[in-house]
């Protein structure tokens, strides 16, 4: 019997590094800067990965006239977690910044595993509650303290009762040689709010031979159907849309993922969801009392609550789980290593989904730093202050994977975000210093153009890390000091690789 994972679930993780790695950068579509500009940045990239044996993978324009490189390693044909770094090099050749840091060039280890595999499953399926199945995936070697261990990478399952659907709930990795766990990634259950509210709005269709349709010609990819997915979108002869509860929820969605689009480009230079100019497909009408992202298969999933039949589709819903998949195409493609990659991702999808919310300045959903708040009875995540929510914490601490609900873990990097747009006038701060924001625009240059150094160690020192890396590139020393002030003020300290300047 095939078993077939239905991933029902937010912030899996994305891409597996095979098909990632195989990727390389495209001159053509990286025109726009002055081809001269591009053609310098690749070479003085090729030339570092030259030189530290590392892979290219898919070059990204970000703000600020700088390009992001991401750079992974192997190691006999598996990947080398933890050992990928981002570069930002500008139109000059210079690189501005190696994210996390300088790696090792070469690694020793046998990567003949020792211990079975089926003794390692047991091992991993012992990890986590309420699992009944596993998958195997590629075996890879982390980087653990500087040292290289052989792992077994395993995907947790949970049957959901239906004939073979599965919910994935985490992945665990098992040292190939002595057998014991080194560690596993919880995936996101979504948890989201419940709508169809963004009033009367105008948003781009596509025409069709006999009418229009739900797509959209000027951003490639996007697109809104019915949920099971068949590869249609919706469609109609005239082009008002609106007269059933599905139409309603694409024109949500449509319409709040078309003004994510125009806000990535207009305030944070980013062309496009994937940062090349692609965006991806919507469902409405998910048999779920949620919305979600699935990593899997590229799409957005946005379901009803059935007691009150409201679409869960407001602006920073859409934003949210848009921002997952923006989240998954940023960076070094590597799987995560770090447990906190699962609330940045959440974090993530927050920040942007709010940034939308203001860009959009939609009056039947005015701009304001928390989630949900016109699907459901109140907001169901604050910015301001993360625990106003009873679960979320405001500060960063040790045990943020231990929450029972991911989104939780959205809590610290939220209220970092909100310091630095709004400052902490209204905003308590966790080392009672105050914090002067900058502005939500600025804030989330900043924000957008850290992500862009996301490698597989992902964690909050790493975004203060490399935030204050990007507010030195891209602004002056108020706004670095508003960084790094926010950061303090949320309990993550400067680590030993900060960058220096204006301190
Ligand atoms: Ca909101
Ligand atoms: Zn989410």
């Amino acid at each position: 019997m095939r078993v077939v994972p239905v991933i029902s679930i937010v912030c899996v993780l994305g891409a597996l590094t095979t098909a990632a790695l195989a990727g390389t950068s495209d001159p053509v579509r990286l025109k726009g800067r002055g081809t001269s500009q591009v053609q310098v940045m690749e070479k003085a990239a090729h030339t570092y990965a030259d030189q530290h044996h590392l892979l290219i993978g898919k070059i990204t324009p970000g703000p600020g006239q700088t390009w992001y490189v991401p750079l992974s390693r192997r190691h006999n044909g598996l990947a080398v977690l933890g050992a990928d770094v981002v570069l930002v090099v500008d139109g000059t050749g210079r690189i501005r910044d190696v994210t996390p840091g300088d790696t090792p060039d070469t690694i020793t280890l046998d990567t003949k595993a020792t211990v079975p595999e089926e003794q390692a499953k047991r091992t991993a399926l012992a990890q986590v509650k309420g699992a009944d199945m596993s998958d195997t995936m590629e075996s890879v070697v982390l980087m653990r303290g500087g040292a290289p261990t052989l792992a077994y990478a395993f995907d947790i399952w949970r049957s959901t009762g239906r004939a073979e659907e599965y919910d994935g709930l985490s992945r665990v990795w098992v040292d190939g040689h002595s057998g014991a766990a080194l560690g596993k990634i919880v995936y996101g259950q979504t948890a989201i709010g419940q709508g169809q509210n963004t009033g009367r709005v105008t948003f781009d269709t596509k025409k069709v031979d006999g009418g229009f349709s739900m797509s959209d010609t000027t951003r490639p990819g996007l697109s809104c159907g019915k949920f099971p997915d068949s590869g249609k979108y919706l469609s109609r002869a005239d082009d008002q849309w609106g007269a059933t509860d599905t139409e309603r929820a694409c024109v949500d969605v449509l319409y709040a993922a078309q003004r994510e689009w125009d806000m990535l480009g207009s305030w944070l230079d980013r062309k496009g969801f994937d940062g090349l100019g692609r965006g991806y497909p919507a469902l409405v009408d998910w048999d779920q009392d949620n919305a979600g992202w699935s990593a899997a298969k590229d799409r957005a999933m946005f379901g009803r609550d059935p007691a009150r039949g409201r679409a869960m589709t407001s602006i920073d819903i859409v934003g949210h789980e848009y921002g997952h998949a923006i989240y998954h195409a940023t960076g070094t493609e590597d799987e995560y290593t770090d447990p906190e990659s699962t609330g940045l991702s959440e974090s993530t999808g927050d920040i942007l989904g709010t940034l939308t919310e203001h860009f959009a300045n939609n009056p039947a959903d005015p701009p304001d730093f928390t989630i949900g708040e016109v699907v459901g009875p109140g907001p169901w995540r604050y910015m301001d202050k993360p625990s106003r929510d009873g679960e979320s914490p405001d500060c960063w601490r040790r045990d943020l994977n231990a929450l029972r609900d991911v989104h939780a873990a959205a809590g610290p990097q939220n209220h970092w975000f909100y310091l630095l747009a709004q400052g902490s006038a209204n905003s308590p701060t966790c080392n009672g210093r105050p914090v002067t924001g900058i502005g939500i625009q600025k804030a989330g240059r900043v924000f957008i153009s850290g992500l862009m150094r996301k490698t597989s160690t992902w964690n909050h020192a790493a975004a203060r890390r490399a935030t204050v890396a990007s507010a030195l590139e891209l602004y002056g020393c108020p706004e670095v000091t508003a960084v790094r002030s926010a950061w303090d003020a949320i309990s993550v300290p400067a680590g030993p690789t900060e960058p220096k300047g204006c301190a």
